[in-house]
């Protein structure tokens, strides 16, 4: 079960630039719009300082991080609801994703065609937003008459999905995502405007959100991240030598990119977890409020299975005392049952029967 966040956004707004830079891949970023048909799907690692800080204490042979899937969408216009653009194949790929990086433009490059002619981001993430709310209302819409057959065998849960679906509807004529409502999901019923969002405002070096976009996105409890696009590629770019001066010079401590990447595990609800097995120091990235043979699981199934305990470190304690054996000695390793639902930062010894 990989987690993927779809990019998505206005034509020519940087989707596939900010995609290259996240994931180091080449896909075509040039200066026209619909360049990006198929998407592009690419595996992003996770930056974990709490990894490298805990592979100070275990010296691995092998370091491996988390990774996140990104996927680069068509860029989307206005219609695409109607099958304007790449219209509903784009509305499919959106489908498929669990969470939304939404681009918008911010940068000023006259060389780059603005697809709604000036640079004004509100107005553009309001017509992306239309289009969500105009395929969901289609969506509903064949949805209600399947439950209005089924609301014949007399089940009391059809009546109550109808009820809800007027819900969504009403809130959707009214011009708000679902996101921005509190109304519960249906299981197995995808909508697009339900998706929660990360805003990624695609700036010139150096410039600032404007402080009625943060209002707005912070009105939805929307994260925004702002990174200049094409500084982030060129650096993704370069040895790690270079980029760090790169960096310096433009007095920054970190990509920018770094923060979408960790806005993207906030959204999707996900924990690390770390093992210290052998030669290999590994993080791992769950769902939040999985319980430790859950967990092992995810390692290998064999573990799941024959699941005995857990011997339980936060990662913090371990790089404060500095070795497995002072933590032991202590007592400050846990053992814990399978009812354990494990925690963010903890470094786990699964024992096991097979
Ligand atoms: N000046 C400037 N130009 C940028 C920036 N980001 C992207 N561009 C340029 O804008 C053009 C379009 O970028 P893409 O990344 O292809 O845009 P896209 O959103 O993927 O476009 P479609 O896939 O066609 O919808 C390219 O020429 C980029 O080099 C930026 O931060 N600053
Ligand atoms: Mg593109």
């Amino acid at each position: 079960m990989a987690l993927r966040i779809g990019i998505i956004g206005l034509p020519n707004v940087g989707k596939s630039t900010v995609f290259n830079a996240l994931t180091g891949l080449d896909v075509p970023a040039l200066n026209y719009p619909f360049c990006t048909i198929e998407p592009n799907q690419g595996v992003v690692l996770i930056p974990d300082e709490r990894l490298l800080a805990v592979a100070q204490v275990s010296q691995p042979k092998t370091l491996t991080g988390a990774t996140i899937e990104f996927v680069d969408i068509a860029g989307l216009v206005k219609g695409a609801s109607r099958g304007e653009g790449l219209g509903n194949q784009f509305l499919a790929h959106i489908r498929e994703v669990d969470a939304l990086a939404h681009v918008v433009r911010l940068f000023s490059n006259d060389d780059v065609a603005h697809s709604t002619g000036t640079v004004e981001p509100l107005r553009d993430v309001e017509v992306v937003d239309l289009e969500l709310i105009l395929a969901d209302l289609e969506t509903i819409g064949k949805r209600r008459e399947r439950t209005e057959r089924m609301l014949k065998t007399g089940e009391a849960k059809y009546r109550e999905e109808l009820d809800l679906l007027a819900k969504y509807e009403e809130a959707l004529e009214q011009g708000n995502p679902l996101r921005r409502t509190a109304l519960p999901a249906i299981p197995g019923l995808p909508l697009l405007s339900a998706k929660p969002v990360v805003y990624v405002l695609n700036t010139d070096e150096g410039q600032e959100a404007p402080q009625e976009f943060l209002d707005w996105a912070a009105a939805e409890g929307a994260e925004v991240i702002t990174v200049a696009a094409d500084f982030e590629r060129d650096l993704a770019r370069l040895d790690p030598e270079e980029a760090k001066l790169f960096l310096e010079d433009a007095g920054m401590d970190k990509p920018a990119l770094h923060r979408l990447v960790e806005a993207g595990v906030r959204l999707l609800n996900l924990i690390t977890f770390y093992t210290v097995k052998g030669e290999e120091t590994r993080a791992w990235l769950i769902p939040r409020g999985m319980t430790a043979p859950q967990a092992a699981g995810r390692i290998h199934s064999d573990m799941e299975r024959g699941f005995i305990r857990a011997e339980v470190i936060p990662w913090d304690v371990l790089v404060r005392e500095g070795s497995v054996a002072a933590c032991r000695e202590q007592g400050l390793q846990r053992i814990e049952g399978r009812d354990y639902v494990v925690q963010d930062g903890d470094v786990i010894f699964f024992r096991f029967n097979v």
